[in-house]
């Protein structure tokens, strides 16, 4: 799943793109065992000549959009498909890549066009793509059939982790009867969540391009790299545009260092008068194909900062930045996690209306289009992989530690490491992403825990040498045993919420014992990663920065969000400080207050 780039599809004049967003057909297979699709080949023909399909929007969960009570809670292959036309040179120019991308499908899927397999792909929360130029070029037809099987189904070796559990006592369960649990605080949403498109290259093109950013005294210096398919003999020319459209650097080849005078920095929004600055990376290539001279395009928004950890700061050009934000979910009525625009930007006023400079992906990779906002916003990004719940000691599926160990055992080991290779090489270029998570409260205080975040933190940075990395924690700090790898210790923790219910006169003691027990350990910054919301009364009579190493705060949550069912959890977790709606609770306005105190003092 890791060959070749994952360059977000901008049109250019050498790149064209084709949205396939809106009603797609859609089935779920409910025979036992969920194999019908693949005995009876669903790919190879039309899915309704095979049966009844239902219309599907995408993007969104399939979850909400209806009234059935078993495909809300489905767990198994459902299947997608529709028609595409294509413009006549797409499928009669030989020089013409054709690609099919799909932003995200939860968890598993498998991929046909016109019944011939094209994909496969694990994990639901990042891009993937195939080439389909042969399929479309090959016959008369100027349309496509596209396929997707897709599977939700959660293991002790998928990020997250889940078991399945069989019940297999006759007396209270039917037969074949099997429950989805999972170890994490949202509802498993699943389908196709963001867009599916195709879009073209010619058949030599940029395929990625990577770029790291400096700063020497006013200059501006932007590190790049490109990396290019379809042939050996070309030429790179990149020109680094300003807001204005002004070339202020340039240079040729497939790596060099541009130099840009009086550079514009890409600030947070909070801490400059003009934040969030981008320049534009036009790159330009050109190759000398048997066919003739060939040209691709490509222009990447380019925010040029530094980021660094000290003992006890994290540094935004060389500034210390404190983190007053939110974790969040995609998540939403009807949609679940599908992506759009609306809530999206209605997210993006909110998080200004509240003063937030910071948020958490907790606990996946978001939308694509999300970081792109916050690039151009000035919202600081923490970017956390699917890594939740891990090896959590599920109490239905073992009472011994076996699938515990098969948590931190090679295979999902293996599988977290392709993971962030595929998040980082998605993400890389973002000026708003200033660390990376690669998990979500695993039991770190168990013994595999070592070796595994040892290895995962290694591989992230070697992956990424520009970025510090982190999990986030709510192990005791004498017991964690990932703590020793990572730049910025990151803690959850609630206080008189889910202990010492209520008494909130102890939470200043308890949360002071807690900074000063991970500091006087690791000499490393501090980020309260998360705290209930209920309990921001007694948070904000504190004075603000009562540690010197503590380096932010992100409440938990953004909004309400959708949960699986249990009795502790009344439709949804309801520690958002706006409803799932997006309206303003009590808290909303303390911490407005308490946000904008902090905008003031520190940024
Ligand atoms: C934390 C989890 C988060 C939960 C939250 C809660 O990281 O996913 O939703 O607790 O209990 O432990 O509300």
């Amino acid at each position: 799943a890791l060959e070749g780039g994952m360059l977000y599809p901008r049109e250019s004049p050498s790149r064209e793109r084709k949205d396939l967003d809106g009603l797609w057909s859609f089935r779920a297979d409910f025979s036992d065992g969920r194999r019908q699709g693949f005995e009876q080949q669903w790919y190879r023909a039309p899915l309704r000549e095979s049966g009844p399909t239902l219309d599907m929007p995408v993007p969104s969960s399939f979850n909400d959009v209806g009234q059935d009570r078993q495909l809300r809670s489905f767990v198994g292959w459902v299947w997608y498909e529709r028609e595409a036309t294509l413009p006549r040179r797409w499928s009669q120019d030989p020089g013409t890549r054709v690609v099919l991308r799909i932003g995200s499908a939860h968890y598993y899927a498998i991929v046909w066009v016109n019944g011939v397999h094209v994909a496969e792909h694990e994990g639901g929360h990042l891009p993937f793509e195939a080439d389909i130029s042969k399929l479309v070029q090959s016959g008369p037809l100027s349309s496509c059939r596209i396929t997707l099987a897709i599977n939700n189904t959660l293991t002790p070796h998928t990020l997250p982790p889940g078991t399945i559990v069989y019940k297999t006592d006759a007396s209270k369960y039917p037969k074949g009867y099997f429950v989805q649990n999972t170890y994490f605080d949202f509802f498993n949403y699943a389908g196709l969540h963001r867009p599916v498109l195709l879009y073209t290259t010619p058949t030599t093109y940029i395929d990625d391009i990577t770029v790291t950013t400096g700063v020497d005294q006013d200059t501006g210096l932007v590190d790049y790299q490109i990396f290019v398919q379809g042939s050996e003999h070309f030429q790179l020319e990149v020109y680094l545009l300003d807001e204005e459209g002004k070339v202020v650097a340039q240079g040729t080849g497939s790596q060099g260092r541009l130099q840009v005078p009086n550079v514009h920095l890409w600030w947070p929004y909070l801490m400059h008068e003009h934040p969030a600055y981008l320049y534009s990376l036009e790159v330009r290539l050109t190759a000398q194909m048997a066919a003739g001279p060939v040209s691709d395009f490509y222009t990447l928004p380019v925010g040029i900062r530094t980021v660094a950890v000290t003992e006890r700061q994290f540094l935004i050009n060389g500034k210390p930045f404190y983190f007053h934000g939110v974790n969040k979910h995609e998540d939403a009525d009807i949609r679940g996690k599908g992506f759009d625009w609306p809530l999206l930007v209605k997210d993006f006023n909110l998080l200004r209306w509240l003063g937030a400079n910071a948020f958490r992906t907790s606990h996946y990779p978001y939308a694509e289009e999300v970081m792109q906002l916050c690039d151009r916003y000035g919202i600081v990004v923490i970017d956390e992989s699917p890594g939740v719940g891990i090896m959590q000691r599920a109490l239905t599926c073992c009472s011994s530690s076996l699938c515990c160990s098969q948590s931190y055992s090679n295979v999902s080991l293996q599988h977290h490491l392709e993971v962030m290779g595929e998040l980082v090489r998605r993400d890389k270029n973002h000026p708003s992403v200033v660390m990376w998570s690669v998990a979500n409260e695993p039991t770190s205080f168990l013994k595999p825990a070592a070796y595994y975040f040892k290895t995962l933190i290694a591989h992230t940075k070697a992956l990424d040498p520009s970025r510090p990395v982190t999990f986030v924690t709510n192990s005791n700090y004498e017991a964690d045993l990932g703590a020793p790898y990572v730049d910025v210790i990151c803690v959850n923790s609630y206080y008189s919420w889910y202990h010492d219910y209520g008494h909130m006169e102890v939470i200043q003691l308890q949360l002071a014992t807690e900074f000063e027990n991970w500091y006087r350990t690791y000499q490393k910054p501090i980020i309260q990663s998360e705290y209930g919301a209920e309990t921001i009364a007694g948070f904000h009579q504190d004075p603000p920065l009562m540690f010197k190493y503590v380096v932010g705060e992100l409440i938990w949550n953004f909004a309400d969000f959708m949960t699986d069912q249990s009795p502790q959890r009344a439709v949804g977790n309801r520690k958002g400080i706006f409803t799932r709606q997006r309206q303003p609770k009590a808290a909303a306005f303390l911490l407005r207050e308490r946000y904008w105190k902090l905008a003031n003092e520190t940024g």
